[in-house]
């Protein structure tokens, strides 16, 4: 893999200097979007945007369904910065390169990071549409050693093996299940483990029976490095998956995954899940 140079701390620090030198917003809030749920920076106030390709250091995004725009501005009076797209492992990027944009968040002054994806399920009592509260993960590439963290550590981020077993804020959580219900999406507001995987193809058949038997509630190829280097240096998180299709799991299922199902429930249920980020965004409490 490609080293992590070229992303240390003062390179960071350049990009979050140069951002902050073209905005007056001073977010508290950093904001990933999945596939299909771009519309949530659409929702910002007194946008002010940037390609990816014009922030110095900044990683290129390349799928269809990611705009790759980095957004500031607000949300219900709240200062938010929202990434319009993201980096995937299955796009070829170094890890780190992946996860930099948290630590940027952290360098503009964000405390708390929401992030959503787009997954499959493989609980057997979800369905199609629903959204889940990710409680906790399992980090399969971390298991064969491709963690964001692996390399020097930078002290000036965080310490050397941090704890994850706090991982997902919890009192986000609940914020979460008591907006859902103020909401009335309690039917398809459900929450569970998230698996991630390098993808970019999706499981077999006998990879998705294995993942529900080791406790994954949905699967995906996004959101756990962030989450591990938002965590590492002290950011709040929260992140829900939209369970776009069922993961296949038996051998006489007709149903095949695809990006385009993906994308498609994404367009269907993102005005809602767009609704209950924004009301939780405006229930937050920062120091
Ligand atoms: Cl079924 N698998 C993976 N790995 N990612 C997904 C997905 C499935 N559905 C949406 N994203």
């Amino acid at each position: 893999p490609e080293s992590n140079t070229g992303y240390n701390y003062e390179a960071c620090q350049a990009t979050a200097d140069w951002l902050l030198s073209q905005t007056a917003v001073r977010p508290l809030v950093g904001i990933v979007c999945g596939s299909g749920m771009g519309g949530l920076a659409d929702m910002l106030k007194d946008q002010v945007a940037f390609d990816y390709s014009d922030i110095p250091n900044f990683p290129q995004s390349t799928v269809h369904g990611h705009a790759g725009r980095l957004v500031f501005g607000t949300l219900k009076g709240r200062p938010c910065v929202c990434m319009q797209g993201r980096f995937h492992l299955y796009e070829g990027y170094a890890i780190q390169k992946i996860t930099m944009p948290m630590r940027i968040f952290k360098l503009l002054g964000v405390e708390t990071v929401i992030l959503t994806n787009a997954a499959g399920g493989l609980n057997q009592d979800f369905k199609v549409g629903d959204i889940m509260i990710i409680k906790d993960h399992l980090n399969m590439p971390g298991f064969a050693g491709n963690n964001p963290l692996a390399g020097p550590n930078e002290e000036r981020f965080g310490v050397r093996f941090p704890c994850m077993s706090d991982a997902y804020d919890r009192e986000l959580q609940q914020l979460a299940m008591d907006v859902g219900s103020e909401l009335g999406y309690s039917d398809f507001l459900k929450e569970g483990v998230y698996c991630v995987l390098g993808g970019p193809s999706f499981e077999t058949i006998a990879e998705c029976r294995m993942l529900h038997k080791l406790g994954a509630d949905a699967v995906g190829m996004s959101t756990v490095h962030e989450v591990i280097v938002a965590r590492h240096c002290g950011m709040r998180v929260f992140a829900l998956s939209l369970i776009t299709n069922k993961a296949v799991m038996d051998y006489d299922s007709e149903d095949k995954a695809n990006h385009e199902e993906v994308l498609q429930t994404g367009k269907h249920r993102a005005e809602q899940l767009e609704r209950l980020v924004s009301t939780i965004l405006t229930r937050l409490e920062h120091n």
